[in-house]
């Protein structure tokens, strides 16, 4: 499935906001499959071990501390290109900066709380896929 998968997180700002069907709707009408998903929460040992590239950064800490504040949605989505398209349905990190109709332009608060995850490579598409979901957990239709 490499170039073809991306992972995404709805993260718990939007999940406590009511955000979920709003963002799968703008998620399917952008063309992508749902192909694994669940209503999750993270340890904190999950979230540091999901953003260990981060841990050096002045913000690893507050970003675990908010991934792990409530539930997330975490699903595998299909589509070509899916790390690209997907990246640009989202918009910039921080959400002033991202544009007009992205998901968190619409939906997110903050450069911590900022609505949605996506994954960034086909290599971390793959290793995020598996952190959260096992084989039987993914679904053709
Ligand atoms: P993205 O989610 O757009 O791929 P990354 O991977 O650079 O962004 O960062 C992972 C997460 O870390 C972001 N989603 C955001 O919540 C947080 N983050 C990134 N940069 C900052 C920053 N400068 N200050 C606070 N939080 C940040």
């Amino acid at each position: 499935m490499a170039g073809k998968i991306t992972l995404t997180m709805i993260k718990p700002d939007a999940v406590r906001n009511g955000h979920i069907g709003n963002i799968l709707a703008d998620i399917n009408n952008a063309g992508f499959k749902i192909k694994a998903m669940k209503l999750t929460q993270l340890s904190t040992a999950d979230a540091e071990s999901f953003y260990s590239v981060h841990k050096e950064r002045p913000f690893f800490r507050d970003l675990v501390d908010f991934m792990t504040s409530g539930p997330i949605v975490a699903a595998v989505l299909e589509k070509d290109n899916a790390i690209e398209d997907f990246r640009k349905l989202i918009g910039a990190t921080n959400p002033p900066e991202a544009a007009e109709g992205t998901i968190r332009k619409k939906y997110a608060v903050s450069i911590d709380a900022n609505a949605i995850h996506g994954s960034d490579s086909d290599e971390n598409a793959q290793i995020e896929a598996a952190f959260h979901f096992a084989g039987r957990d993914f679904y053709n239709y």
